[in-house]
């Protein structure tokens, strides 16, 4: 068992965490209040090779691994959380091409995202199909060499900014889930309105509302065959989990190094108030939590890189970190007081990025429903082709 990171690795976490904390942390607070969405920073993320760790070199990636995307988003979470989404914005459809993809695709569609000059994401979750993604109702009708789509996909991080990405639909509803197929859209086309939403959190991550009115998309974009998409759905959301779970590792870090920051300043009483046991309690749990984290958020990317099932795997740790972030980020605010709570100290944006982590990418409970339902011997997790 080894625990160290290689030298590789250590390397690209201080080039991740120098570039967080010197260009994406000291703007963190203008960003949010301000909803900016910073495309001169997705571009230097692409520049840095940040979207290309799980993308071999012949896509334009650096093939650095899951653990270095782990390391990366963590860094950058933890210097502002909605900016990592942006990772998984660029990295889930350039990956889920390269699985599942033609040669012409991953040629053509992947090496853009990698860069960042193409804007990604993509679009599963409509008003009535959340957790149950096999309930969505959003069409694909072929039209000669096209598909025409018609339907609405409701908080698609990045709908407001994309230029392209994955897109769900039914190409035959009455196949129930195995009707599903997956698409490569390009958004810069008639027959999409996008329609931003404003949301508690992550507000530099933007998102919102995609209507298909008759979008046309080339059959030749199609990923796999027709009835393929749900599987391909099923394998990428646990790619795209990790990202998530890496992200709220950061979240979770950032908020407890600002309690521990503040119980070594603050004096009540005449002490500091880490010597109050109450306090103590929070940052033992916090520490153990966020540990705890990222030791199962490390080994699903470690499994990830050996190319071994990891649903489970994956699952627990976005399940973790999740919770971790926002005990984090709750006992901060305790920790904090007045100075938690106010807008003009980032604690306050550490609790209301870190609700987000319970959930995008499957809820905390449906995390929690895989893991017992695989420990139940209901549904295996670690499936084949997943
Ligand atoms: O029997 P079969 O051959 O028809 O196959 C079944 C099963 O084996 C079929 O799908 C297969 N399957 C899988 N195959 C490979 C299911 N899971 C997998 C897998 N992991 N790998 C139907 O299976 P089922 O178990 O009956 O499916 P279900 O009950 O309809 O759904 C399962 C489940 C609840 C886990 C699924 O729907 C799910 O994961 N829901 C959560 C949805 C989610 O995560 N949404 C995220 C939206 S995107 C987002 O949040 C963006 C955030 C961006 C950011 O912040 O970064």
């Amino acid at each position: 068992m080894e625990f160290e990171l290689s030298e590789e690795l250590m390397a690209v976490r201080e080039l991740a965490r120098e570039f967080a904390e010197k260009e994406i942390a000291p703007s963190a607070a203008k960003d949010d209040k301000e909803r900016n969405f910073r495309l001169d920073l997705v571009r230097k993320m692409g520049e840095l090779g940040f979207y290309g760790t799980v993308i071999p070199e012949a896509y334009g990636g650096n093939g650095l691994g899951f653990v270095a995307m782990a390391l990366i988003t963590e860094e950058v979470a933890r210097a502002h959380s909605a900016m990592r989404v942006a990772i998984n914005m660029q990295i889930g459809p350039a990956l889920t091409v390269l699985q599942f993809g033609s040669e012409d695709q991953k040629r053509k569609f992947i090496p853009p995202l990698v860069s960042g000059e193409q804007i990604g994401c993509f679009a599963i979750t409509e008003p009535d199909a959340g957790s149950d993604v096999a309930a969505l109702r959003t069409t694909a009708t072929k039209d000669g060499d096209r598909y025409l789509l018609n339907g609405s996909k409701l908080w698609i991080s990045n709908a407001p900014v994309t230029n392209s990405g994955l897109v769900y639909a039914y190409t035959d509803r009455s196949q129930k889930h195995r009707g599903m197929s997956a698409f490569f859209a390009e958004w810069d086309r008639p027959g999409v309105t996008r329609k931003p939403l404003e949301t508690m959190g992550a507000h530099c991550s933007p998102i919102g509302e995609l209507i298909l009115e008759d979008f046309s998309i080339p059959a030749a974009n199609r990923l796999g065959d027709e009835g393929d998409g749900f599987k391909i759905c099923m394998w990428q959301l646990n790619q795209t989990r990790l990202n998530c779970a890496a992200g709220a590792l950061g979240l979770a870090r950032a908020a407890r190094e600002a309690a521990v920051s503040y119980c070594n300043q603050r004096v009540q009483f005449e002490q500091k108030i880490g010597a109050f046991q109450m306090n103590q309690d929070l940052i033992a749990q916090m520490i153990v939590h966020e540990e705890a984290a990222r030791l199962l958020v490390y080994r699903a990317a470690w499994l990830a890189d050996r190319k071994q099932p990891n649903n489970l795997e994956t699952s627990m740790a976005k399940y973790a970190a999740a919770e971790a972030a926002n005990f984090a980020a709750d006992s901060a605010m305790k920790i904090l007081g007045a100075y938690g709570y106010s807008t003009e100290f980032p604690v306050e944006r550490y609790y209301r990025d870190a609700k987000s982590y319970q959930i995008v990418e499957g809820s905390s409970n449906i995390q929690k429903m895989i893991i017992a339902q695989d420990a139940l011997g209901y549904r295996k997790a670690n499936r084949e082709g997943g």
